[in-house]
C-alpha cells in the first residue's frame, strides 16, 4: 500500500489523548484537535503520581512526558510533530502557512517556545502544582521516582522542586525570560497584526496560546505593554477552539475542568 493510501485509511481512525489539563504541550495538541474539529477519548495522566514515568506510559512515550496521542494503532508524541501530523492528514482548515519560508519561520518559532520558554514556565508551574507534595517525599521515594525519569533535565527539575525549590530570584529571571515571548510576538505580529506567521492562524499561534495564558495569569499587567499581542490574545480567546480545548485557569482542579 502506498503511504498516501495508507494515510487515507487512517483518517477515520479514533484518537486517544494522554494528557494533563494544565500541561502547555497538552493544551497545544487539544487546540489543534479543536481547530480541526477532531474528537478524542481523554486519558488523564497524573503527573504528581508519576504516571508519565510508569513502564506502561513509557512504552507509549519514551520521553516520559505528556501529551501522547494514539491514532488507531499509531503512537504519536512531541506536541509540535503531532500538530504537523494532524495538519497533513486533515488538511482543512489548514493550520500551517502556505509558503515554505513561512513554514520554516513557524517551526523555528515553535522550537524556540519549547527550548526557551518551557523550561522557564516549569519554574512557575511546578512550584505551584508539584512542590507542596514533592517536598514531602522521603529521600528513598524521591530516588525511586528520579530513577524512572528518562531525561537528565527532568531528573534535575524534579530534584529541584522536591529538595531545593526555585527561589524568588530564579522566578524573577524566569519571568524576564518569558516576557521575551511577548516581545518576539509583538515584533512578528507587527507585520500584518493578525497572526504570528503567515496569512492565517497557524501552529505558531496555537503553540503560543498556553504560554500567553500562563504569563497573563502570573503577570497580568504585562500584556498591555504589547498592544499587537493584546489584540491577538483577545481574538484567539474568542475562537471556539479556546473553550473546546478547555484552556482554564491553572488553579482549576481536574474535576472542575471536566465539569465544563
Ligand atoms: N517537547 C514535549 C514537552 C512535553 C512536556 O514537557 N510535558 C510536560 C507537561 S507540559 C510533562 O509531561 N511534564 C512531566 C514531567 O516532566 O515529568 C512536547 O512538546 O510534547
Amino acid at each position: 500500500m502506498s503511504s498516501e493510501v495508507m494515510n487515507k485509511s487512517y483518517v477515520g481512525q479514533p484518537f486517544i489523548l494522554y494528557h494533563g489539563w494544565r500541561s502547555s504541550a497538552s493544551r497545544r495538541v487539544r487546540l489543534c484537535l479543536a481547530e480541526k474539529g477532531l474528537s478524542y477519548e481523554s486519558r488523564l495522566v497524573n503527573m504528581l503520581k508519576g504516571e508519565q514515568h510508569s513502564p506502561e506510559y513509557l512504552s507509549i512515550n519514551p520521553n516520559g512526558v505528556v501529551p501522547a496521542l494514539l491514532h488507531g494503532d499509531r503512537v504519536l508524541y512531541e506536541s509540535s510533530a503531532i500538530a504537523e501530523y494532524l495538519d497533513e492528514l486533515f488538511p482543512e482548515p489548514s493550520i500551517r502557512p502556505r509558503d515554505a519560508y513561512d513554514r520554516l519561520v513557524m517551526r523555528n518559532f515553535v522550537r524556540w517556545v519549547d527550548d526557551y520558554c518551557l523550561p522557564r514556565l516549569i519554574v512557575f508551574n511546578w512550584s505551584q502544582a508539584m512542590q507542596a507534595a514533592a517536598t514531602q517525599w522521603s529521600d528513598r521515594e524521591l530516588a525511586e521516582r528520579i530513577a524512572r525519569v528518562p531525561s537528565a533535565s527532568r531528573k534535575e527539575a524534579w530534584t529541584r522542586v522536591a529538595r531545593k525549590p526555585y527561589s524568588d530570584e530564579e522566578k524573577a529571571d524566569a519571568m524576564t525570560g518569558l516576557l521575551k515571548l511577548l516581545e518576539k510576538m509583538q515584533a512578528m505580529l507587527a507585520n500584518d497584526h493578525s497572526w504570528i506567521v503567515g496569512e492565517r492562524l497557524s501552529i505558531a499561534d496555537l503553540a503560543a496560546i498556553p504560554f500567553v495564558m500562563r504569563i497573563n495569569e502570573l503577570n497580568p499587567s504585562a500584556i498591555a505593554n504589547f498592544p499587537f499581542v493584546e489584540s491577538w490574545w483577545n481574538r484567539v480567546r474568542q475562537r471556539p477552539s479556546f473553550s473546546e480545548a478547555r484552556i482554564c485557569a491553572f488553579t482549576a482542579t481536574d474535576a472542575e475542568v471536566e465539569a465544563l
